[in-house]
């Protein structure tokens, strides 16, 4: 069977077969696989979900569908129009479950397509403010999601302490006889560690709280609709409790990069402080009057750290030899790593004008 075909049989799990049934590609993200799906009169998102990544596909989904009940429940009790396109629905299988497991062991799900909608790639000031508003807003109605805490999609996902253990194994082990070549850098890591643990410590002594987080606070991530309003918030599979510097120095990192995430120019990379302060005046709007100070003092903190984080995560996994994200050629988690080095290098140097910003957009 052709792989097109296999994505049929997989989609008519969950929607009445139909021969009118058009699957193609969606999207560009690192882990799951995403293929819009449409049958003429319904469109949906089809995605095969990475199973080395996220261990637990159950409880995985039973966040997904608690945390995307709640927004619904929400959104219908202040009586806001268009609440399909507000909100992700999963749609279940025939047999009502979450999620379908295929012969070859590969799970999928689908969820209705969001119509008139689009995510951005790229970034300007506007639609850093708008998506600020909307991460904002997205940990302010989960502030009270009733019953137990969510899972840990990826145990310790954006715990530091727990990164460098990781870290650290890796480098001893040195699986794929890399390190040679990467001893500075591994200085540079270790010369930061203690700092960047500081949330760990904050949160163990009772000053950081940990709130419900999206955990890949991404541009692309955000759906606009065609006036590049917010419709919705996208991609929930790390929805998880976290600190909230976690989402807004995520996003900084990746929406205000000068730069790619894997530039080879050097050059190219540095923080747009531009960026920086529309994202902290729009995710403030919403999130001033839930934050304590402490977590607002260190938001600025929360750039510095998730560019340190996945400067360690992409080091990782270029000394295990590129066990976890896609690449695209062989040395590309280690330009990753330099590229993610050089973004923390100009946060550090811009740190005071960042903390200023923020503490600015707060007393508004
Ligand atoms: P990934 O984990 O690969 O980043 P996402 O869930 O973010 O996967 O999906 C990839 C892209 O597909 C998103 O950036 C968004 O543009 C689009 N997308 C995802 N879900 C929907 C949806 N329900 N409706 C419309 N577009 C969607
Ligand atoms: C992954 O799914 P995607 O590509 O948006 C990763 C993030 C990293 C990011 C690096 C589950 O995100 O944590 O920050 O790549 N997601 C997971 O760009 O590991
Ligand atoms: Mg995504």
């Amino acid at each position: 069977m052709n792989e097109i075909n296999k994505l049929k049989e997989v989609v008519f799990q969950f929607i009445e077969q139909d021969e009118n049934v058009k699957v193609e590609p969606l999207g560009k993200g690192h882990i799951n696989d995403s293929y819009k799906v449409s049958n003429g009169d319904e469109e949906y998102v089809l995605q095969r979900i990475n199973h080395y990544v996220f261990k637990n596909v159950d409880q995985l989904q039973d966040n997904i569908n608690r945390v995307t009940n709640h927004i619904r429940q929400k959104l219908q009790q202040q009586g806001v129009e268009d609440v399909e396109r507000r909100v992700l629905t999963l749609v279940p299988t025939h047999e009502g479950a979450l999620y379908h497991k295929d012969s070859e062991g590969n799970y999928w799900r689908i969820t209705k397509f969001i119509k008139d909608s689009k995510s951005y790639e790229e970034i300007n000031s506007d639609l850093a403010y708008r998506a600020g508003m909307a991460f904002g807003e997205f940990q302010k109605s989960l502030a009270d999601l009733p019953g137990k805490p969510l899972y840990e999609t990826i145990p310790d996902f954006h715990n530091m302490e727990a990164r460098l253990k990781t870290f650290r194994e890796s480098v001893k082990a040195d699986r794929a006889g890399r390190l040679e070549e990467v001893a500075d850098l591994v200085k540079e890591i270790e010369a930061r560690a203690v700092d960047m643990c500081k949330p760990e410590q904050l949160h163990r002594e009772g000053k950081l709280p940990k709130r419900i987080n999206h955990c890949d606070t991404k541009v692309n991530n955000v759906l606009f609709d065609e006036n590049d309003q917010v419709l919705c918030v996208v991609d929930l599979d790390t929805v998880m409790p976290g600190y909230v510097l976690s989402d807004f120095g995520d996003f900084i990192r990746t929406g205000a990069n000068t730069g790619a995430e894997d530039d080879k120019n050097l050059d190219n990379v540095s923080v747009n402080l531009e960026i920086f302060e529309a994202y902290a005046k729009g995710y403030l709007k919403h999130a001033a009057s839930f934050l304590t100070d402490i977590e607002t003092e260190n938001l600025a903190f929360g750039a510095k750290l998730l560019t340190y984080m996945q400067t360690v995560r992409f080091f990782t996994d270029y000394i295990d030899g590129d066990v976890y994200y896609k690449i695209a050629y062989p040395e590309h988690n280690l330009v990753r790593t330099k590229a993610q080095f050089k973004l923390l290098q100009s946060l550090e140097e811009n740190f005071d004008a960042m903390q200023q910003i923020v503490m600015k957009a707060a007393a508004k």
